[in-house]
């Protein structure tokens, strides 16, 4: 088959004025890949974010799954699973991070102002999610100058049990781009979502695949811009390219929609 030449008319990209509850539930029923809302921060939420974490050193993922290396401010459950469980050390590395996002002394909170925006129409709220009765990550501002490796994210494989306290039928990744690069740093998105074969691709000891597991399979790819949200159905292989110039710095978390019509978020 030549690539490109059958294109599934579902696998595309939305591209929104606001996440409306119907475009959310296009992602969720597979109707599309990836909503696009440009200007979704306001401006001044943007500058005065991006100006607070300018002043903080970032930390790096594990260096040893996440090569190359990726910087965070904030923690995310990725650094803390193990044979398919949360650790403890997820909790307090989150006391670390409040004190660290609150220390930053903005005016208003990051993840909040995403998640009113983003659940703003949606009929079943938006929160973040709990576990065991606790208040997960509400999210962490990730630089991937380097770029991610191709990869994919869902809590059913990675986790076992439900992640969350609710069952979720659908989960996501929501990216708000606080700053882009002026070269590369595109979201990358195959049609092509995990099969146990995939695991032939698995780069040792990573997080990631070698890109020859996604094959010749169709792609959509992003540019991010400044201020702008996406929300992508992260079970589809994805990958960030490595960029120049400017910091790419993203406010990052994953949603899940829980059987009650609820968006839960977790970082
Ligand atoms: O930064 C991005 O555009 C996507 C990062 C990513 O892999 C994700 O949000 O799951
Ligand atoms: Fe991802």
């Amino acid at each position: 088959m030549t690539p490109g030449a059958l294109r599934d008319p579902f696998f595309r990209v939305v591209t929104a004025a606001a996440f409306t509850r119907e475009r959310i539930a296009d992602l969720a029923a597979g109707r599309c890949v990836a909503v696009r809302v440009p200007n979704f921060l306001p401006r001044h939420v943007v500058e005065e974010t991006l100006g607070a974490l300018e002043t903080r050193a970032f930390d790096a993922y594990g260096r040893k799954r996440v090569h190359p290396p990726v910087m965070r401010f904030g923690v995310g459950v990725s650094d803390h699973c193990r044979n398919g469980r949360l650790t403890d050390d997820y909790w307090t590395a989150l006391e670390r991070h409040r004190k660290d996002w609150e220390g930053l002394g903005l005016p208003f909170d990051p993840f909040e102002e995403c998640r009113t925006a983003l659940g703003a129409d949606w009929p079943g709220g938006i929160r973040v999610g709990t576990r065991g009765g606790r208040e997960m990550s509400a999210g962490v501002a990730r630089e991937p100058n380097q770029g991610f490796q191709v990869h994919f994210d869902h809590a059913l494989r990675e986790f076992s049990g439900d992640l969350l306290d609710s069952t979720l039928v659908a989960q996501f990744a929501f990216n708000a781009y606080l700053s882009v690069p002026d070269a590369g740093g595109e979201t990358v998105i195959w049609c092509h979502l995990w099969h146990p074969a995939d695991e032939e691709f698995r780069l040792p000891g990573s997080y990631g695949y070698d890109e020859a597991v996604v094959g010749d399979a169709e792609c959509v790819e992003l540019g991010p811009e400044v201020g702008e949200a996406v929300l992508i159905n992260p079970r589809c292989f994805h990958a960030v390219r490595p960029s120049r110039g400017a910091r790419r710095i993203a406010l990052g978390f994953a949603v899940g929609l829980s059987l009650t019509g609820e968006l839960l978020t977790w970082g």
